[in-house]
């Protein structure tokens, strides 16, 4: 059967860009029962010889410079946002009032205020659309929010989360402009908040629920930094580090933390989650292992279990090889793009919608005052 097309308009085409689009060009390969299939329409960025060469070299069959253009072709159906942060609301605002479907890169936006009106584009346009917290499609990740749906782990008493790096601890690390935007904050809105504990807020409310309060620290070491848009020392606005807690409406109590000045750390995304009966880890330097302990195993073999999730019997893996062999990062995005082609032909919603990810954006903005203003907030 000759399949549905859904042709691509990426905005963007840095690291995120690879990504997606690496997600989009393997996803017939591994999900081949699926109506719809990826084109690589257009990509766009505002420097040509870079747009083009990216064209070239990932199968794009056209570009543009400027967004609104490609917003305007009527052969593109869904504008896919891969831009810094504070380009998201403007590129999916208009999309979304042009009819087309809108994926954006996380977060949603740089605020909620600058969110709000992005679901409300979308919803008012009834496009499908979607945010790319791609650690939910982790396979492991997958099978923790099923076996905690299942009821095994019984009342949550603790959700532990971390994400670590070290990328930023050289002070003479410019900020601003390619590459460099994630440490300037008119570009990215927040630092390690809106970056990586955004992904690890996601993560928790899909699997715990919804965040009742918050109480933060944030800092930041580096003061100021050269600006590369400026050729200044310029003052540093982002959140270096940030720590909080929380309470879920669950009961349970957060603890979350985040980090790019852990030496030693390139990107250590941990979970652990306590309950009642059993515990649930997760570490995304290994991806492929969920560790699991169950308070109702016999006593003298009760201990952490690693299960291997490569098994044709947990989530996404009967798409890839025979168990026991390996998927990594870039399947996680594969594993979206296969979700969001599913939801279409199934006329559902593909989770986190832009209003599920405004949740996200609330819990941030509640931790960066929290910061602020040295008190618990209400999310
Ligand atoms: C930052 O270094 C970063 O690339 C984030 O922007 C991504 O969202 C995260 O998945 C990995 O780290």
């Amino acid at each position: 059967m000759a399949k549905k097309e859904l042709r691509i308009g990426l905005v963007g085409y840095g690291f995120m860009g690879r990504t997606h689009t690496n997600g989009y060009k393997r996803v017939g390969d591994f999900f081949g029962e699926l109506e719809y299939k990826p084109v690589l329409q257009a990509v766009c960025g505002r420097t040509e010889d870079k747009a083009k060469a990216f064209a070239e070299q990932w199968g794009y069959a056209s570009y543009e410079t400027d967004w609104k253009k490609l917003i305007e072709r009527d052969d593109i159906d869904a504008i896919d946002i891969c831009t810094p942060n504070d380009q998201h609301a403007p590129v999916a605002i208009a999309a979304a009032e042009a009819g087309k479907m809108v994926l954006c890169e996380k977060p949603l936006a740089r605020t909620t205020e600058e969110s709000q009106p992005m679901v409300d584009a979308v919803e008012k346009a009834g496009v499908p659309n979607t945010v790319w917290y791609n650690y939910r499609r982790v396979p492991a990740v997958t099978l923790a929010k099923q076996i905690i749906d299942s009821g095994k782990l019984g009342k949550i008493f603790h959700y532990r989360a971390n994400f670590l790096q070290d990328w930023t601890i050289n002070a003479d690390l410019p900020q601003g402009g390619a590459g460099l935007w994630r440490l300037d904050a008119t570009a990215a809105g927040s630092g390690v908040t809106g970056d990586l504990l955004a992904h690890c807020i996601d993560t928790a409310l899909w699997l715990n629920g919804s965040i009742k309060d918050v109480s933060a620290v944030t800092e930041t070491f580096i003061k100021e930094r050269m600006h590369n848009l400026t050729g200044k020392k310029e003052k540093v606005e982002i959140d270096d580090a940030c720590t909080f807690h929380c309470h879920f409406e669950n009961g349970s109590l957060g603890l979350f933390e985040s980090t790019r000045y852990a030496r030693g750390h390139k990107a250590l995304y941990t979970l652990e989650i306590n309950g009642e009966h059993a515990s649930i880890r997760w570490d995304l330097h290994d991806l492929n292992r969920l560790e699991y302990f169950d308070h109702s195993d016999e006593s003298q073999v009760r201990g952490w279990r690693t299960i291997h999730i490569t098994d044709g019997d947990h989530p996404y893996m009967d798409h890839y090889w025979v168990p026991g062999l390996c998927i990594g990062y870039e399947h996680t995005f594969i594993n979206q793009v296969a979700d969001f082609l599913r939801s279409l032909q199934d006329g559902t919603p593909c989770p986190p919608t832009f209003r599920d990810a405004l949740e996200t954006a609330k819990v941030c903005d509640a931790v960066l005052k929290s910061a602020r203003e040295r008190s618990w907030q209400d999310v």
